[in-house]
């Protein structure tokens, strides 16, 4: 789902992201402080799965990214491999207060590389950065790296690095095609 335009000065790409993560990580936040630039603390659980469109310009290259937002409670596991299908990358959320949180990643994160087959750029975010931290920095980075993940800790209610995490995976997924 990426396409090249030629006919303008800009190229022009689009890709298929998903969000993917536990129940109550902040994925939903997260969109809604990129895509809005607003934080409410009484969000109700996503049904299901949100799409939203965000269009970007990256080194003068605009992208549109295509944000599928998956419901992480566990009664929507199989629905799952529906939206991971045909994703350009992937952007995954754990809580930095819920040490359990972390350790769902990688089941989540070989569900998404059995479904959609080749290597696609993975980021992982520590979301709720303005809380009191239950989970150290180095062992995040280590599970990221051991999962051959970037990584970034954000606040989808401060809006710490939330738009840095969007750009950051924009410019892998522009690189990745590029080349
Ligand atoms: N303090 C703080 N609270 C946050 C942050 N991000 C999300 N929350 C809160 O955490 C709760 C869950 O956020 P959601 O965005 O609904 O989480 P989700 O990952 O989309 O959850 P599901 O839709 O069930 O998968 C809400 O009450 C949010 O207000 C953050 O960065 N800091
Ligand atoms: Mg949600």
């Amino acid at each position: 789902m990426k396409s090249l335009d030629t006919s303008s000065d800009k190229s022009s790409f689009k890709f298929k992201v998903c969000l993917f993560g536990p129940g109550n990580v902040g994925k939903t936040s997260l969109l809604i402080r990129y895509i809005k630039d607003y934080f409410t603390s009484d969000l109700k659980q996503t049904i299901g799965s949100n799409f939203l469109i965000k269009d970007v310009e990256i080194d003068q290259t605009n992208v549109r990214l295509l944000l599928w937002d998956i419901g992480g409670q566990d009664q929507f596991a199989k629905l799952r491999t529906i939206y991971f299908k045909g994703s350009n990358a992937a952007f995954g959320v754990f809580d930095l207060t819920s040490p359990q949180s972390l350790l769902k990643l990688p089941g989540w994160i070989s569900s998404i590389k059995k479904t959609v087959k080749k290597s696609i750029p993975i980021l992982i975010v520590g979301n709720k950065n303005d809380l009191e931290r239950q989970i150290e920095r180095s062992e995040a980075e280590d599970l990221a790296k051991r999962l051959n993940c970037e990584y970034l800790e954000t606040s989808a209610k401060t809006g710490e690095n939330v738009e840095i995490a969007f750009e950051k995976l924009a410019r892998a997924l522009i690189s990745s095609t590029v080349r």
